[in-house]
């Protein structure tokens, strides 16, 4: 039994911070580069008691098992702008010293059958803690915009109807997803001359004779 929620739940919430305090630094670090940035922005979440308990229910994951079967109990999203930059993200984090990937779901390639498109990794985190170093389970989903999108209008929808959605709302869900894969494909086609424009303005204006050649294209 978790007899203390609030000191079962302390190292995941530290996990959450440290760890969007280091994905938003990878943003920062490409923006102060110069680069393009594969990051768009990051939000994270401990998960709350009640939904650890109802998924834990639904599982049959017995309360002293939570902590190695539940392993959204601190749970990131990163956003992209493009799907490429999904695959630059995940192979960076592949990289990283402070973060070991043991598992890496593609619903990209394979996408859930209700439209969901994103990629999860589980990596194992170190959080240090004043009774020693504790590591834990965090999921990372990694998404574009596009699919996030999708995929927060379907999660408010799926809270209404509790899963159980009229036929109506289904077919619009598919054509939406149909709609933000498009999105994506489209985007990426024209990713390159985004990037240019992006990269342009992004040098003062005016003063960037590159700048004026596009402004005279
Ligand atoms: P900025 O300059 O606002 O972009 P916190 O712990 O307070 O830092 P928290 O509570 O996790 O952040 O906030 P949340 O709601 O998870 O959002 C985290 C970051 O994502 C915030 O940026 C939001 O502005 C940004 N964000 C949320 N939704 C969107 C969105 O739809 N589009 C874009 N572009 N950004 C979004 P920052 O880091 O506070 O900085
Ligand atoms: P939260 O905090 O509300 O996001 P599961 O979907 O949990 O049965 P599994 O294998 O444990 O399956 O994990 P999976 O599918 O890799 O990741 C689960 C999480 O992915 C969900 O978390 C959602 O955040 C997201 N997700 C998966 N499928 C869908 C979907 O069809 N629509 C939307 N909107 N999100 C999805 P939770 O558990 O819902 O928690």
């Amino acid at each position: 039994m978790i007899e203390d929620w609030n000191q079962f739940l302390m190292p995941y919430e530290q996990a959450v911070n440290e760890l969007k305090v280091k994905l938003r630094g990878i943003r920062k670090q490409f923006q102060e580069s110069n680069q393009h940035t594969s990051i768009e922005f990051v939000t994270g979440r401990v998960k709350p008691i009640d939904s650890i308990l109802t998924k834990a229910k639904a599982r049959n994951i017995p309360e002293d098992r939570i902590e190695i079967e539940m392993q959204d109990i601190a749970g990131l999203r990163i956003m992209c702008q493009f799907v490429d930059d999904i695959h630059e993200v995940v192979k960076m984090i592949r990289t990283r010293k402070d973060m070991n990937v043991v598992q890496e779901r593609d619903y990209i390639t394979n996408k859930k059958p209700s439209g969901y498109r994103s990629y999860h990794l589980v990596i194992e985190y170190p959080v240090q803690l004043i009774t020693g170093e504790k590591i834990i389970f965090v999921e990372i989903q990694i998404r574009t915009l596009s699919m996030n999108f999708w995929a927060t209008i379907e999660h408010s929808l799926n809270y209404k109807y509790q899963g159980e959605f009229p036929s109506e709302i289904t077919r619009r869900l598919e054509n939406a997803a149909e709609a933000a894969y498009q999105l994506d494909e489209e985007m990426s086609k024209i990713r390159e001359e985004i990037q240019e424009a992006q990269h342009l303005f992004s040098h003062g204006k005016g003063k960037d004779e590159r700048f004026q050649k596009y402004l005279n294209k």
